[in-house]
C-alpha cells in the first residue's frame, strides 16, 4: 500500500526470474530475486519510497497486476523477461496502467541472440537499463524516482 507522501514503486518480474541465482548464472548473475529485492528495499528506504514486488511465470497474471496498478502505483520497474520480446498483451496493459515505467534487464539483450533485440515495450517506457545484473534494479529505481521528481512529483493517478 502507498504511504502518505512516499511514492509507491511497483516491481514486476516475468517468467523464470523466480529461479535467479541458479538459472544460467553466467548470464543472469548469482543474485537471487530475494537478494535483489533486499537491495531495492534498502535503496527505496534511503530515497523515501515504498516498494511492492510481484513475479509471475504467467502472462495473464502480469497483465492483471499491471491493470490493478492503474491509479495506485506512482511508478513501475518491469522486467518482462522472455515476454519482453513477444507480448503485445503486456504492452497493452502497460499503456492501460498509464504509469511511468522503466524497463530493466539483468543481461544486455542487445548483445545476445537476434530474437532478444526487440522489445514490445521499449517505446512506451521512460527508459531502459540493461546489462548490470541485479544492480540494474537499484539503478532503475533511482532513475525512476528522479524522473518522477522532475516530472513534478507523483504521477499515474
Ligand atoms: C530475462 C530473460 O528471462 C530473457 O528472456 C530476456 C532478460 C532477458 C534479462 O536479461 O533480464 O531475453
Amino acid at each position: 500500500m502507498k504511504k502518505a507522501g512516499r511514492p509507491l514503486i511497483l516491481f514486476v518480474d516475468g517468467p523464470n526470474l523466480n529461479v535467479l541465482g541458479t538459472r544460467e548464472p553466467e548470464v543472469y548473475g548469482k543474485m537471487t530475486l530475494a537478494d535483489i529485492r533486499r537491495e531495492v528495499t534498502l535503496a527505496a528506504r534511503r530515497e523515501g519510497a515504498v516498494t511492492d514486488f510481484f513475479q509471475s511465470n504467467h502472462e495473464g497474471e502480469i497483465v492483471e497486476k499491471l491493470q490493478e496498478a492503474r491509479g495506485r502505483a506512482d511508478g513501475l520497474v518491469i522486467n518482462p523477461a522472455g515476454y519482453t520480446h513477444t507480448s503485445v498483451a503486456i504492452r497493452d496493459a502497460l499503456l492501460y496502467a498509464g504509469i511511468p515505467a522503466v524497463e530493466v534487464h539483468l543481461s544486455n539483450p542487445s548483445s545476445r541472440e537476434p530474437f532478444r533485440r526487440t522489445s514490445t515495450i521499449e517505446d512506451v517506457v521512460v527508459g531502459r537499463i540493461a546489462g548490470f545484473g541485479g544492480f540494474g534494479y537499484v539503478l532503475a529505481l533511482s532513475a525512476l524516482l528522479n524522473h518522477l521528481r522532475e516530472a513534478g512529483g507523483v504521477a499515474g493517478r
